[in-house]
């Protein structure tokens, strides 16, 4: 199975409507400024396609808060439903031609849409479904009833398996079957800060995860072969990376930061050992809040991690 190794499509979304903190929407917009883009096409060699500018999808917004209520406890519902609908044609358009789809975020809700699009496309291009290595301090796979915030990018593993289901066409019933992921092709690296309903719903469905508990255990080399293993050889693979799985230490400036996390190298070498695979279909770099660090060294480290995390997964330091 081969993709074509040479191509990504660029989706740089400028959305935090899946959270209440201003900032992690000008994301995007600092790893571009960072010169990220230009690595991928002149030191690595990648055609890219796609945007060369950030998405704020005005268009697609509600006009104020009050044209956006709250629905079954979720915050900015039908923002992030039109926000992600979008995103998940714009992520099929570059997966369905065999580019690797590279997402910069915006808060973790953006993966509703991500995920749907490279499962959809991946479907029709290759008759297979899609594996999701999720890397991130939190499972998000609260559903609307069982999250305690009501913030959306604390959800969207729940949309993307089914196992939060809504009809209603405005509050993500676009998420057709053809868009959903299997729960038995996810598994998560990094877990730290997991809610009680998530525990709940994690063990109900069996989901596979390596918490910093079993990377400590096993060392980073095992847990990655394990998740490897547990999605099978020869899967496309999607990875979606929240930069809150380093620790605070290399990514300060997000908006739930967790102690305890994933050193910087450790992270490099999940994104180098997916690379490695040859199966790499698509990479999200999420919540990236450049104005949350406490200073500015803060901000410029966490901005050249979550860098490097995409140019690792990007086949950076194979020799
Ligand atoms: N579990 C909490 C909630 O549902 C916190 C989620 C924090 N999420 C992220 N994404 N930063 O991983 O609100
Ligand atoms: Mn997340
Ligand atoms: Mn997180
Ligand atoms: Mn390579």
């Amino acid at each position: 199975y081969l993709p074509k190794q040479d191509e990504v499509g660029v989706v740089a979304v400028g959305f935090s409507g899946g959270q209440p903190k201003v900032g992690v929407d000008d994301g995007p917009q600092v790893l571009i400024d960072s010169g990220l883009l230009t690595q991928l096409s002149q030191d690595l060699g990648y055609k890219l396609f796609g945007d060369d500018k950030v998405n704020l999808y005005r268009e697609l917004l509600p006009q104020n808060e009050d044209a956006d209520p709250p629905f079954r406890n979720m915050r900015n519902p039908l923002a992030a439903s039109a926000v992600t609908r979008r995103i998940a044609e714009q992520t099929y358009e570059h997966s369905v031609q065999g580019r690797i789809a590279l997402t910069l975020g915006g808060d973790h809700s953006i993966a509703i849409g991500t995920i749907a699009g490279t499962a959809k496309a991946t479907r029709e291009r290759l008759g297979r479904e899609i594996g999701v290595i999720w890397v991130d301090a939190h499972s998000d796979i609260n559903t609307p009833e069982s999250s305690d915030s009501g913030n959306i990018h604390g959800m969207p593993v729940a949309f993307l398996t089914g196992i939060a289901k809504e009809e209603r066409e405005e509050y993500f019933g676009w998420l057709k079957e053809d868009m959903l992921l299997n729960h038995r092709k996810l598994v998560y690296i990094g877990l730290r800060d997991v809610d009680a309903g998530e525990k709940r719903i994690l063990r109900e469905y069996g989901i596979r995860a390596f918490s910093m508990f079993d990377i400590d255990r096993h060392g980073i080399g095992r847990v990655v072969e394990m998740a490897l293993a547990h999605i099978g050889a020869d899967t496309p693979i999607h990875l979606s990376f929240d930069v809150d799985a380093l620790d605070p230490q290399w990514a300060p400036s997000t908006g739930t930061p967790v102690r305890g996390g994933l050193t910087l190298r450790e992270g490099d070498y999940i994104c180098e050992s997916v690379h490695e695979t040859g199966n790499l279909i698509a990479v999200d770099l999420v919540e990236v809040n450049p104005y949350l660090a406490s200073d500015e060294k803060g901000k410029q480290e966490t901005i050249r991690a979550g860098s490097s995390l995409v140019r690792c997964a990007l086949g950076e330091s194979l020799l």
